[in-house]
C-alpha cells in the first residue's frame, strides 16, 4: 500500500493508565511497518459516559504501509496483549486504541468507520490531536484548530511529566 499518515487515539482508566499508554506507545513505535512515530502529551480527562475513574488520553501518529484493516488488527492485538478488559458498554477499560484518521480516507464498513465517528465531538481526542498537528485538516475540510476552539478543554488537564519525546 502507498504509505499513509495515520492518527490513533489512546485512552485508559484502569490498571495504571499512564503505564498503559506508555507501553502502548512503545508497542506502536515498534510496529515493523510504522515510521515517523510521535505522541502528544498525556491528559487526565473526566470520563464521558457513566460514572467511572478519570481517563488518561493522548494521540499518536505514524506513517504506515499497513492497510486500514491490517492496522486495526495490529491495534487490537496491542489492546489484547495489554489485557484489555471491558465488561460494560461505555464502561472503564485498560486500553483503547482508536484509529482516528487514515490519511484522507473516508470509509464506512462493519469493522471500521473513518474518520472515527466521535472525533469531532470529544475534546479528549481533539486537544491532543491539535497538539500533535495544529494544521491538520479532516477529510471533510474541517480544521482541527477550529474543533479545538469550539470544544475547549473543560475536564482536561495536561500531565506534568511528558512521558515520551515528540
Ligand atoms: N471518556 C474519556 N474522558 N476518555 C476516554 O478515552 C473515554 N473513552 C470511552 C468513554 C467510555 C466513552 N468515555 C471516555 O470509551
Amino acid at each position: 500500500m502507498t504509505p499513509a499518515r495515520v492518527y490513533i487515539g489512546l485512552g485508559s482508566n484502569l490498571q495504571s493508565p499512564v503505564a498503559q499508554l506508555t507501553q502502548a506507545c512503545q508497542a506502536l513505535q515498534q510496529l515493523p511497518q510504522c515510521t515517523d512515530f510521535s505522541c502528544s502529551p498525556f491528559y487526565q480527562s473526566k470520563a464521558v459516559g457513566p460514572e467511572q475513574p478519570d481517563y488518561i488520553n493522548a494521540c499518536a501518529s505514524c506513517v504506515t504501509e499497513l492497510s486500514p484493516l491490517a492496522l486495526l488488527d495490529a491495534l487490537q492485538a496491542i489492546e489484547q496483549a495489554q489485557g484489555r478488559t471491558r465488561t460494560q458498554h461505555w464502561g472503564p477499560r485498560t486500553l483503547d486504541l482508536d484509529l482516528l484518521l487514515y490519511g484522507s480516507l473516508c470509509l464506512e464498513s462493519e469493522r471500521l468507520t473513518l474518520p472515527h465517528p466521535y472525533l469531532k465531538e470529544r475534546n479528549f481526542v481533539v486537544v491532543p490531536l491539535f497538539d500533535l498537528y495544529p494544521d491538520l485538516v479532516l477529510p471533510c475540510g474541517t480544521q482541527v484548530a477550529h474543533l479545538r476552539t469550539k470544544l475547549g478543554s473543560l475536564g482536561l488537564s495536561p500531565l506534568a511529566t511528558k512521558v515520551l519525546p515528540q
